[in-house]
């Protein structure tokens, strides 16, 4: 792993951000060994909470700051096995004279107890009303969705009501892991990013890895100062301290200069897990620092996880009735095959249904020599170049690619109709049946959230600045002259069509030996 002082575009995704050694200033974090509760580590502003500098707390316990009473509470509650459960602890540190009021977080991790605390807020308007009210109320909102983007929509409306964040978005990973914002909920006066698309990596592996495992962080103030923790190693392991389930974790620099690109000046994020992967995020911003308490987070929390259960029902939903889409349109076209003699007008009154059944942008029918072009095609001269090109090097029955052009080169100049194919053959008596299905560059069809025409910024020494702007234009290089994957659903399809193409053939010929004996 790679710590963040060297990090630049080659490796951000080794950068080690869950042993960054700091933490953000809204709380203080303590380690602690049990059972004597002997401070191992603490971060370096405790001197402004505690009045107590963190070199002076280190090898001292705990318990002299509780009263009995506080004392047997955090007891008891790390007697059980998951005492994450408990959280917020509310916990009240005797000092000199007075006592000072902490919602306190904990967990143990690395051999260690980690206590993070935060200040205890007097209840805002946002917080008066129970973890449990607020729950309940937003999920009986959100079930009443009828449809996927509907729930999609509540959920964010739900969530910025509960947060009170500027900006709340739905951000789902496509299969290359870049993402789109499916769904938004913001102050009106705010630019919409709703549909658009955004490269892998803006939320590089070990971020979405982080993420699958830690379903929550906030980042209350994008322009803080970090605070170290001293010492940087964990005693017992003599190596950073691990914060991935860290409250306070402080984030990557890398990322912190992308939302301040973004004008943002605080961030909550919630994971969405679906059959044990990430499916995407509910993605909080706020134009200026925003704090939200343990909680309200905890209430996004369980919306997050609530949703998660909810998407996969949802889209198992959605999935059957597209299949059954394309089931109707596949019996239609069937008929239409064994009803008619083949010849390539076969389809001209059906030429959508032919492009749906694949979602495809374009179609060519290759009958013998005859060519009928369906929807978005390049020139006839280069669909002959092509299909010369399929019927000499790619005999294949059913013949999928999502970049032609790494198997055919001149495809580099249809790319913008034709950066990849599907496509059925069939070969009887010398002569090709074949149906070649197109989809344009993935680059055309995609709302991406970059301008091309910004210039990527060089540093003076010549490095290039890590931005979301360079970030665009490294994700354009990975999909340059490539079209949007098929799915085995469409795959399946085409295949079923052929073999319906193939009934219909052989009965043409069967009649034809027929009518000649
Ligand atoms: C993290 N990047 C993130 C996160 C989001 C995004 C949502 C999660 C953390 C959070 O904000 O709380 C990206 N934010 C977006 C996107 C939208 C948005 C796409 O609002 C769309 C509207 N980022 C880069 C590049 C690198 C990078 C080039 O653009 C690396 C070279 C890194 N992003 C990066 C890292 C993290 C991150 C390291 C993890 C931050 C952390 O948790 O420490």
């Amino acid at each position: 792993f790679v710590p963040p002082e060297f990090v630049d575009l080659t490796n951000c995704d080794r950068e080690a951000i869950h042993i960054p050694g700091l933490i953000q200033p809204h709380g203080i974090l303590l380690t602690l060994q049990e059972p004597d509760l002997i401070i191992l580590q603490a971060s370096q502003n405790t001197a402004e909470f505690l009045g107590i500098p963190a070199a002076s707390l280190i090898n001292h316990s705990l318990a002299q700051f509780l009263n009995p009473t506080q004392l047997n509470l955090l007891k008891e509650c790390l007697n059980t096995e998951n005492i994450e459960i408990y959280n917020p602890l509310n916990i009240s540190l005797r000092i000199s004279d007075s006592t000072k009021d902490f919602e306190c977080i904990i967990h143990r991790h690395d051999g260690v107890l980690i206590l993070e605390m935060e200040r205890a807020l007097v209840k805002d308007q946002f917080s008066a009303l129970s973890f449990y009210h607020l729950a309940k109320a937003a999920i009986m909102n959100i079930k009443r969705a009828s449809n996927f983007p509907e729930m999609a929509e509540l959920l964010a409306q739900e969530v910025r009501q509960i947060t009170g964040y500027d900006r709340v978005m739905i951000y789902q990973f496509e299969p290359d892991e870049s993402g789109i914002v499916i769904a938004e909920n913001k102050r009106e006066d705010l630019e919409p990013f709703l549909g658009l698309h955004y490269p892998a990596s803006d939320i590089p592996k070990q971020a979405r890895q982080l993420y699958y495992q830690n379903w929550l962080r906030l980042i209350t103030d994008i322009n803080y100062q970090p605070v170290p923790i001293i010492p940087r190693n964990n005693p017992l392991t003599n190596a950073p301290l691990d914060l991935s389930f860290s409250v306070l974790r402080s984030v990557s620099p890398i990322h912190i200069e992308y939302l301040q690109n973004m004008g943002v000046g605080a961030s909550l994020c919630t994971s969405l897990i679906t059959d044990k992967k990430l499916w995407g995020l509910i993605v909080c911003h706020h134009y200026s620092p925003r704090y939200v308490n343990y909680e309200i987070r905890k209430v996004c929390e369980l919306l997050g996880q609530v949703m998660s259960l909810e998407i996969v029902n949802k889209q198992q939903q959605e999935f059957e009735k597209y299949t059954e889409k394309i089931k109707l349109i596949q019996e239609d076209l069937k008929k239409i095959l064994l009803d008619n003699n083949v010849n390539n007008q076969i389809f001209n009154e059906k030429g959508n249904s032919l492009l749906e059944l694949v979602n495809a942008d374009g179609a060519i029918i290759y009958f013998g020599d005859n060519i009928t072009l369906i929807g978005k095609t390049p020139i006839k001269e280069d669909i002959q170049k092509l299909v010369n090109w399929l019927q000499n090097y790619n005999q294949q029955e059913i013949f999928h690619i999502n970049c032609l052009s790494q198997v055919y080169p001149p495809a580099n100049k249809i790319k913008e109709l034709a950066s990849g194919l599907l496509a059925i053959s069939i070969f009887v008596d010398r002569i090709y049946y074949q149906i070649i299905w197109l989809r344009p560059e993935v680059i055309q069809t995609v709302n991406w959230a970059g301008d091309p025409n910004k210039p990527v910024r060089v540093e003076d020494n010549g490095m290039i600045n890590l931005s979301p702007r360079r970030s665009f234009e490294m994700w354009k290089e990975t999909v340059r002259e490539k079209c949007l994957p098929w799915k085995q659903i469409e795959i399946d399809a085409a295949a079923e069509l052929r073999n319906a193409l193939m009934f219909a053939v052989l009965k043409f010929y069967q009649s034809a030996l027929q009518q000649a004996a």
